[in-house]
């Protein structure tokens, strides 16, 4: 299988809020090096850089005003005289205002995102548009006709909503690649989200469509983040309703428990009869992971793969979490090499 990587994700090394403190991200740039190490010592296949694409693609996933706001928001924050990242500290929540966009960057920050969890650096747009170019280029590979395409994606992408960044991610990688395939002729689109988080961004996205349906494994938000979104209630909207489907799993769920959920989800799939598959693969999943709660195994990630590949869609992967950089490369190539059999 074809990876598609690039160097440009280097540019982006943020910071969190955490233990009282402004630390490194556990989202940083080793990750994707791990996984590029791992992908080539297990000699999956080519690995080649994406091609660029212009922003107005990003658009559909996005709105254009959220697309210029992540593209011009370093430029403004360091207008205002400040050199240190970028990081939002108030929001909208329930009784403020969130239908006036804020003229100046302090109210814009709030208003475009869900938590403090993205910073804007110097090399934050160079970085995200050059993830989200290689979800597209991947998707051109797999509608070209490729059984299958990795995008080694970073920073990630599925809690980036249509005006929102959030929990790591700016673009929504895996959205944009979906919006594409509609735009090349794919009449339904499957997003399969196997991050440990609930990828609210994408739902967000297609909630009220029926071109896109969104499947969904991750922990309870009733105790694990984003807490505000992934229940199984959450079942789309209007013309997208019966096209959301969450199944939120307890803290703790090992391979017996997750392999029923992705059972019940290749149901819901097939039924749909989807002309091509998008995985937003997070192996945040695992047992050592430092920020998650489940407990597969590094072997239970061949059997991931090898679960997807009897689905028998051409499947394009997009790389989400995963924070045990120790091995999240050996995880994720587990997945790919399963798919391939
Ligand atoms: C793409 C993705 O996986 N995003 C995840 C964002 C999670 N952000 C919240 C992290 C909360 C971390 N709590 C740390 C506890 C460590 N002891
Ligand atoms: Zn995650």
């Amino acid at each position: 299988m074809i990876t598609y990587y690039s160097t440009e994700h280097q540019r982006h090394h943020g910071v969190e809020l955490k233990d009282a403190a402004i630390k490194p991200s556990f989202e940083n740039p080793g990750r994707a090096d791990t996984i590029l190490a791992q992908v080539r010592q297990a000699a999956l296949g080519a690995v080649q850089p994406g091609q660029a694409h212009d922003s107005s693609l990003y658009v559909g996933a996005h709105s254009e005003r959220y697309v210029r706001f992540l593209q011009q928001a370093w430029s403004d924050w360091t207008a205002t005289g400040q050199t240190h990242d970028a990081l939002p500290l108030i929001w909208p929540v329930r009784d403020l205002r969130s239908d006036l966009e804020p003229a100046t960057i302090d109210g814009r920050l709030g208003f475009y995102s869900m938590d403090a969890g993205s910073p804007i650096t110097a090399g934050t747009w160079a970085a995200i548009s050059a993830s989200a170019d290689l979800a597209l280029t991947g998707m051109a590979t797999v509608q070209a006709g490729a059984p299958a395409a990795f995008a080694l994606c970073r920073p990630p992408g599925h809690h980036a909503g249509p005006e929102m960044m959030g929990g790591y991610c700016y673009l929504n990688n895996a959205a944009i690649a979906a919006q594409q395939a509609r735009r090349q002729g794919a009449q339904r689109v499957v997003v399969l989200d196997v991050d440990f988080h609930h990828g609210n961004g994408t739902q967000s996205i297609f909630y009220g469509r029926d071109d896109v349906l969104f499947v969904s494994l991750h922990g309870d938000p009733v105790h694990c983040y984003p807490y505000f979104s992934g229940h199984a209630d959450e079942t789309g909207a209007g013309a997208g309703l019966g096209f959301n489907f969450n199944l939120p799993l307890s803290k703790g769920t090992a391979w017996p428990a997750y392999q029923a959920a992705l059972q019940v989800a290749a149901q819901r799939v097939q039924a749909y009869a989807p002309d091509v598959l998008v995985v937003s693969l997070g192996v945040d999943t695992f047992e050592h992971d430092p920020i998650s709660h489940f407990r597969l195994a590094s072997a239970d990630f061949v059997r991931l793969g090898e679960s997807l590949a009897a689905w028998g869609l051409p499947t394009l992967f997009v790389m989400e979490g995963g924070y045990m950089v120790d091995d999240i490369g050996r995880n994720v190539v587990n997945v790919l090499q399963g798919f391939e059999g």
